[in-house]
């Protein structure tokens, strides 16, 4: 069954068809995910800046647009009660809500949601029609507003034009032009309904697997932004359908409160959509050409408006489905509730004994008030219900509560607050944000920083491997899904990065002792308002090593470039628990693999998902690991790749070293170490880890890391090192790009 899932029935001989070599080998090491947006495959080119293309938009008039686009309803998908509003704010909640907070990817960062698999997720039926509506303004202001802030724009405009006060709106999410290969999504090869659950490992004990989800998913079941709304697998439970609401809104980052705001606020609007049992086609991805990106065809009556089939459920929330107003709560607390079927043979809940009060989008006629089995989770819940029903009888309160969620729903995976675009965004500062103080000082000038980094080489316990290692540590938690960790803030210094295994932390400490006090000396002195920030030395120290290595190498003139300009967070603008995420299970680039947790990777896989999260190119991560093995930058000090005599030089041996024919390698028991012996005389010369005999091993790695030991490899290599150095190190300055 495995092998026959996916496969196209028709062969294709032209390019790229055929059976490939992931057919053969399918436990090859994918490269492909850093091979991913390349300015080439961006049709508007490598000097395109959306933020520039921004500035040029009439926002206004976009909005306006927006608005009166809500109650236009068109011929072709008539809006339910005359306004599309309940859609659009689906749309962006389904575009923002694959965000994870354990990997930072998912999100409506970069308007993934137009691309497979996401546009013909079950979960998003009829999307494609929300996003169609939107075209005709899309098409009109053109490359100064990208799809993916769009599709969030038009949810908060739907939210505003019926009457809810939201927080405000920061755009600058550039869209991309494929498929993010990035993301894991599960492993199953069925969709919801259907779903074999390898997430968790095909347990069915409800009560028992909703905490342990496998990691880093946040959704209960392929294809669904979040939990099945009929209760795990269908089973129509609403208590138990809260334990997966909590791992999933959980795994967002959003605690109990958040999420019923978000559910009670969400429903406040529109309806659910299953007016029938007849199958629709197709998603959008297998539906045919002449369709031109529609999906699931609806072959009943009208085929929209009241014959609409979406999610097969047909509940009405509320008597004021276009306006805010807390009817979902109130209805939610006042009704008794009895499962019945939607006309789809969807689990659902209605009030049985209640008058007929809720609105039909088109007909004029009127029903008793339902629910989905995930909406009674909030009733049923221990922690959930008694919130769910202070809000019911607190409007203000709920009011409140929805529009900080919803809020942070929509800008979670932006990024720092330096990267918001518009006039809409909002003065206030969230924890979530990671913030930063505002730079109150004046730079260090460059010569400053070469007096500072003579003074760090000469500080007393640190040495080029310690300064490396913490500067790496400190910029290398950067993660490009949501753009959060970097080495702007030094939160290395602060809890819980000061104390993670990965860090070193008595190692750490010594160079954070040495920096602060070379730091409070420049800052004591005065120099007319100078001061230097912990995140600047952090950095400082490591180029400072990294000079030194070259040097030690013949290249005494190599310098790293360094953008000053960093500032230093503090503890209380930190919040402990959300930045464990950032908590690497695997880097390879210092030689730390935690196996323990989420073992279906392999170490050499974490080290190209970490590359990735450095958005690094396969050429950046192997220079980099040679280089790193070279300056002996181990997380442990353990000399586990340093294929080299001279640690601490910035040489090539760990690639020439790695591809000598004259070293013969074995695995020990565990598979993770391997000991490299003399072919001749048996002696062992190296230790070595998955991490590092990749780059021997893996045709492609290998390719490159054989220009690094050949002729001219040398030379390439430390200038290529210095490149991707600086590279990691400035990822998060969205202050100066
Ligand atoms: Fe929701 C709709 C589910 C959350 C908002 N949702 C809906 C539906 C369903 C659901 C099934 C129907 C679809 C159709 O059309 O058919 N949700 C759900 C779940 C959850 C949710 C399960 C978790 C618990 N939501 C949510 C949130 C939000 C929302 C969070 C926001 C905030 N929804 C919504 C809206 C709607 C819906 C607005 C409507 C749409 C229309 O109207 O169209």
């Amino acid at each position: 069954l495995a092998r026959s899932f996916g496969k196209c029935p028709t062969i294709s001989d032209a390019a790229g068809g055929g059976t490939r070599s992931h057919d053969w080998w399918p436990c090859q090491l994918k490269l492909d995910v850093l091979r991913q947006f390349s300015p080439e495959q961006n049709p508007l080119g490598a000097n395109f800046n959306y933020a520039t293309a921004f500035a040029t938009l009439d926002y206004k008039a976009l909005k306006a647009d927006l608005k009166s686009l809500l109650t236009q309803s068109q011929l072709w998908w008539p809006a339910d009660y005359g306004n599309y509003g309940g859609l659009f704010i689906r749309l962006a909640w389904h575009s923002a809500g694959t965000y994870r907070a354990i990997d930072g990817r998912g999100g409506g960062g970069m308007g993934q949601q137009r691309f497979a698999p996401l546009n013909s997720w079950p979960d998003n039926g009829n999307l494609d029609k929300a996003r169609r509506l939107l075209w005709p303004i899309k098409q009109k202001y053109g490359k100064a507003i990208s799809w993916a802030d769009l599709m969030l724009l038009a949810g908060n405009v739907a939210l505003e034009g019926m009457g809810f006060p939201v927080l405000g709106f920061g755009a600058g999410r550039a869209d991309t032009w494929q498929s993010d290969e990035s993301v894991y999504w599960g492993s199953e090869t069925t969709f919801v309904p259907e779903g074999n659950d390898i997430r968790y490992d095909g347990s069915t004990d409800y009560a028992a697997r909703a905490s342990k989800l496998e990691q880093p998913l946040a959704a209960t079941h392929m294809g669904l932004i979040y939990v099945n709304p009929q209760g795990p697998n269908g089973n129509g439970d609403p208590k138990l359908s809260a334990l997966d609401i909590r791992t999933a809104f959980g795994r967002m980052g959003m605690n109990d409160s958040e999420t019923v705001a978000l559910i009670a606020g969400g429903h406040a609007f529109g309806k659910a959509h299953g007016a029938s049992s007849t199958p629709v086609g197709p998603p959008p991805e297998g539906a045919p050409l002449e369709l031109q990106g529609f999906g699931w065809a609806n072959s009943f009556g009208t085929g929209n408006a009241d014959d609409t089939v979406t999610s097969g459920l047909e509940v009405i929330w509320s008597k004021t489905p276009t306006q805010w107003s807390n009817d979902y709560l109130t209805s939610l607390f006042k009704n008794n509730w009895t499962l019945t079927k939607s006309p789809a043979g969807a689990i659902q809940f209605e009030a049985l004994q209640s008058a007929a009060e809720y609105p039909d989008p088109f007909n004029k006629t009127f029903r008793r008030a339902t629910m989905l089995v995930s909406d009674l989770a909030l009733r049923e819940d221990l922690a959930y219900g008694p919130i769910a029903k202070a809000w019911s009888k607190d409007f203000k309160a709920l009011t409140t509560a929805f529009a900080a969620a919803w809020f942070k729903l929509t800008h979670r995976d932006i990024g720092p607050i330096t990267r918001y675009l518009g006039p809409e965004v909002p003065q206030r500062q969230f924890i979530w944000q990671d913030p930063l103080p505002t730079i109150n000082y004046k730079p260090i000038t460059d010569e400053d920083q070469a007096k500072l980094k003579a003074q760090i080489l000469a500080a007393p316990g640190v040495t080029v491997s310690s300064l490396v290692s913490a500067a790496w540590g400190s910029a290398s938690t950067f993660r490009g899904g949501d753009k959060r960790g970097g080495a702007n803030g030094a939160r290395i210094a602060l809890q819980p990065q000061v104390s993670w295994e990965v860090n070193n932390p008595k190692q750490l400490q010594t160079v954070l002792a040495a920096l602060t006090t070379i730091k409070n000396a420049f800052n004591g002195s005065n120099k007319n308002g100078k001061q230097v920030s912990l995140a600047d030395l952090i950095v400082l120290g490591g180029n400072a090593a990294i000079e030194k290595a070259a040097a030690a190498a013949g290249y005494k003139k190599a310098s790293v470039p360094f953008t000053v300009g960093r500032v230093d967070a503090t503890q209380a603008d930190t919040d402990v628990v959300s930045f464990e995420y950032l908590n690497p299970q695997g880097d390879g680039f210092r030689n730390f693999c935690n196996t323990t947790g989420w073992a279906r990777a392999r170490t050499e896989e974490f080290l190209v998902d970490k590359a990735q999260q450095l958005t690094l190119t396969a050429p950046e991560m192997t220079v980099l690991v040679g280089g790193m093995r070279a300056l002996g930058a181990n997380y442990d000090g353990s000399n586990k790749g340093v294929l080299t005599a001279r640690v601490g030089t910035l040489t090539n041996d760990f690639f020439a070293n790695l591809l000598d024919i004259q070293t013969v390698w074995t695995p020990d028991q565990s598979g993770e170490t391997f000991t490299g012996k003399d072919r001749k005389t048996g002696a062992t010369k190296w230790t070595a880890t998955r991490a590092d005999l990749v780059f021997g091993s893996h045709a492609e790695l290998r390719a490159i890391a054989e220009t690094y030991s050949e002729k001219g490899g040398q030379d390439m290599m430390v200038d290529d090192f210095v490149k991707a150095w600086a590279k990691v190190m400035d990822l998060d300055r969205f202050d100066v790009k």
